[in-house]
């Protein structure tokens, strides 16, 4: 089979995912651009474009300017909350629901704050990097889910500290408990699906090549593939188009 032609890898890789007896996935803000969320690296449109994310997605940009970092991430929370999951989330919730009527292991771990997997109905996701959609006090993590959305930053109503996005920013450690399941997942699957990442962002960016180094099959679905590795399998294109085709067990070129 010729395996640098598409439809070839889609065969072999629909082909490995058949025979999986542990499936981990991987995403990144790629699988979301199709929702019409700009990728991490694009986000900085508007009049964002004279920052980077690196710049204000940490807490030294938020204690020098907590409204400037406030705002972006309300302009953000607001397209998030008018963004569907398309076809590439709905893709992997049906191969999720797939390998749970073989009881075959699966874990989705994302990198994306927009909350768009659970939309689509999956159900073991590890949120690396937090929620969007969640808000906290900066001191003491207080979790608020009522706020005045105005050019003040509110306050936490328990003790009066910033409120600020529940989300990772750099710098800041991943949640442990969902890191050590990400972890976990890469270690022990035999089938590594790696969908819409630059792969620049640590300890995530890791994932792929711990499950390579543990004998683990990796697939990467990527318009512009980001794996530096030739073991792995590569599938170039959008998530929403490739996903389906993938999973759905679709033929054709
Ligand atoms: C940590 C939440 C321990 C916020 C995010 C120096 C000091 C401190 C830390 C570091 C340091 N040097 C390195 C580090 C570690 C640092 C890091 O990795 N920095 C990078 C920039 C070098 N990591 C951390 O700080 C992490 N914490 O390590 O703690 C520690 C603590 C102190 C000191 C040392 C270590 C925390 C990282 C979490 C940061 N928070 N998000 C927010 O969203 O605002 S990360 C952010 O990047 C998003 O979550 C995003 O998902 C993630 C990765 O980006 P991608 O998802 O890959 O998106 P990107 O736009 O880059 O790429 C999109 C891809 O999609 C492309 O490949 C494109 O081709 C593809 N694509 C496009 N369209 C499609 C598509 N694919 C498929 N289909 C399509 N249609």
């Amino acid at each position: 089979m010729d395996h640098d032609s598409l439809p070839g890898a889609i065969a072999q890789a629909r082909d490995l995912l058949e025979h999986a007896t542990s499936v981990a996935v991987l995403t990144g803000a790629g699988i979301s651009a199709e929702s019409g969320i700009p990728t991490f690296r694009d986000a900085m449109t508007g009049l964002w474009t004279k920052f980077r994310p690196e710049d204000l997605a940490m807490p030294e940009a938020f204690a020098s300017n907590p409204e400037r970092v406030w705002r972006w991430y309300a302009e953000r929370r607001l397209a998030v909350s008018r963004a569907l999951p398309n076809a590439g989330h709905h893709a992997l919730f049906a191969l999720e629901e797939r390998l749970r009527g073989r009881d075959i292991d699966f874990t989705l771990v994302t990198q994306n704050v927009d909350g768009l997997h659970h939309e689509a109905g999956s159900r073991n996701v590890v949120e690396l990097h937090g929620n969007i959609r969640r808000v906290k006090c900066f001191d003491r993590h207080h979790a608020v889910d009522a706020w005045e959305d105005g050019d003040a930053v509110p306050a936490c109503p328990r003790c009066g500290s910033l409120l600020r996005p529940d989300v990772v920013w750099f710098g800041e450690m991943l949640p442990r408990d969902g890191l050590a399941r990400a972890f976990a997942a890469a270690h022990s699957c035999d089938v590594f699906l790696c969908v819409g990442t630059s792969a620049l962002v640590d300890p995530a960016a890791s994932l792929p090549f711990i499950a390579l180094e543990a004998g683990a099959r990796v697939i990467e679905v990527n318009p512009q593939p980001s794996l530096a590795h030739d073991a792995i399998l590569r599938l170039e294109g959008a998530a929403g188009e490739l996903l389906p085709r993938l999973i759905g067990g679709e033929t054709g070129a």
